[in-house]
């Protein structure tokens, strides 16, 4: 059960982060709307929520799941792949402080974001990608087998359209995972049941389970109903600014 998160809104310069998605400007308003009914679903799943303040020296600092990885076990500050984002796990290391008696930390030459590495029941899914390098994610698998969990590299160079693992992949509980077309048949998710997520509808793989619901972006009917038949309650939220952005649901929170 997560008892806590910790949010940042957009800041006003939202917009000059950084994007492939080619889907144009965010407005700024909307995402602010959509980061609160986000904040409101969080608090619906029974989370408390540590607000933090706009950074407007970190355009993408809204990201925050990219800065930390937190377990039941262990908490680890990131080192973002991005030189614009490097910041951005400093800033987060006094917050975590007050909730987290030790924190280990990335090193260079190591890299990781946080949507690299998808946390399954006891074993952590870790992608090799543009962000996070494979000096980064065998840090984070010592420092995972330290607190005794298992782990596994997933290789994303190369698949198109997905900047982190969990733009493609989510643990939705029960041995479940959400997995888009061209990363379900890779060898480490050969022990779980797939809920595929189709091509059309590639972006909702990005969901996240909060205690008993699943959120997940709005407007992937194919998806949710898919969620549904399976026996989760869903929460669909308006994500499309942050989509602009390269952003997933999942990075807009740390849950622990
Ligand atoms: C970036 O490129 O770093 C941001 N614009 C988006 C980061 C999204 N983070 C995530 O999916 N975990």
């Amino acid at each position: 059960m997560f008892t806590n998160a910790i949010v940042r809104p957009p800041a006003a310069n939202f917009s000059e982060g950084l994007t492939g998605a080619n889907l144009g400007a965010p407005s700024y308003e909307r995402a602010l709307e959509q980061h609160e009914a986000y904040c409101v679903a969080l608090e619906q799943c029974g989370l408390t929520l540590t607000r933090l303040a706009p950074d407007p020296d970190y355009p993408d600092s809204t990201f925050v799941e990219d800065t930390a990885v937190l377990t039941a076990r262990c908490a680890i500050l990131t080192r973002p792949g991005a030189p614009s984002r490097a910041g951005e796990a400093k800033s987060m290391r006094d917050v975590l402080a007050t909730f987290f008696p030790s924190l280990s930390a990335i090193q260079a030459p190591g890299t990781l974001d946080g949507g690299d590495v998808c946390e399954a029941g006891n074993h952590f899914f870790i992608g090799i990608s543009e962000r996070t390098n494979e000096a980064g994610a065998r840090q984070l698998t010592e420092m995972l087998r330290s607190c005794n969990y298992t782990s596994s590299f997933t290789d994303i160079r190369g698949v198109e359209g997905i900047l982190h693992l969990k733009s493609g992949l989510a643990y939705v509980g029960d041995k479940r995972l959400a997995v888009i077309g061209v990363l379900a048949g890779r060898a480490e998710f050969r022990d779980y049941d797939l809920i595929p997520v189709n091509s059309d509808e590639a972006y909702a793989a990005n969901c996240v389970m909060v205690n008993d619901r699943v959120l997940l972006a709005k407007s992937y009917p194919k998806f949710e109903r898919k969620l549904r038949e399976v026996g989760y309650q869903t929460i669909a939220l308006d994500m499309t600014e942050f989509q602009k952005m390269d952003g997933g649901l999942s990075c807009l929170s740390l849950r622990f």
